[in-house]
């Protein structure tokens, strides 16, 4: 059965002035259908490989495979945990406890500083530890997911610089600052009470 594009819980201008309407529709439209396209070529592909009993074939294939695939999951859990301003709300309860007791008041801040320096293309992350129990700030290259990291994916921004080009040109920083306007926190906290 073939991937395809999740449904978006917003409209493509929802998330201004923050993320313009152009902005997203490119994102979702082009960047992320790509990897859907590609995601599905390569496994139709790797398909036929096995078929043929073509090892060296498989094997190149899944570098394909994960970069694409990769794409698609990443972008499928950063368009959820996107809301339009002011309708995602903000972290509460033991969830609110857990990030002030891991990053103080300073969540925001860490996570941005980590965030801008990441080079070239890649994802940022609030990820949880079942091996320690608490929340870690962590980075991946390219479309690398969290799980590859032991961390059980809560939060992501994406740091490829067609996520924020068409608004802020080469400004990743400031990028970063306007997604916590649109934060979905209710979508976060769910995913961190699901992790538990
Ligand atoms: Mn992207």
């Amino acid at each position: 059965m073939e991937y395809s594009l999740p449904a978006l819980s917003f409209e493509f201008d929802a998330l201004e002035p923050y993320l313009s309407s152009e902005a997203i529709a490119l994102h979702y439209e082009k960047h992320h259908a790509g990897y859907v396209k590609n995601l599905n070529k390569a496994l139709t592909d790797w398909g036929d490989a096995e078929k043929h009993r073509n090892l060296s074939e498989q094997i190149r294939l899944t570098q394909a495979i994960r970069f694409h695939g990769g794409g698609h999951i990443n972008h499928s859990l950063f368009w959820e945990n996107l809301a339009p301003p002011s309708m995602g709300g903000e972290p509460t309860g033991a969830f609110r406890q857990a990030l002030e007791d891991r990053f103080g008041d300073r969540f925001q801040d860490q996570f941005i500083a980590k965030s801008v320096v990441v080079p070239g293309s890649g994802w940022s992350w609030l990820g949880y530890s079942k091996t320690d129990r608490s929340l870690h700030i962590a980075t991946t290259l390219q479309h690398d997911l969290l799980v590859m990291n032991e961390l059980v994916p809560l939060l992501c921004v994406d740091l490829w610089e067609h996520a924020y080009y068409i608004n802020y040109k080469n400004d990743r920083h400031n990028f970063l600052q306007a997604i916590f306007s649109i934060m979905n926190w209710k979508v976060v906290q769910k995913r961190w009470e699901e992790a538990q």
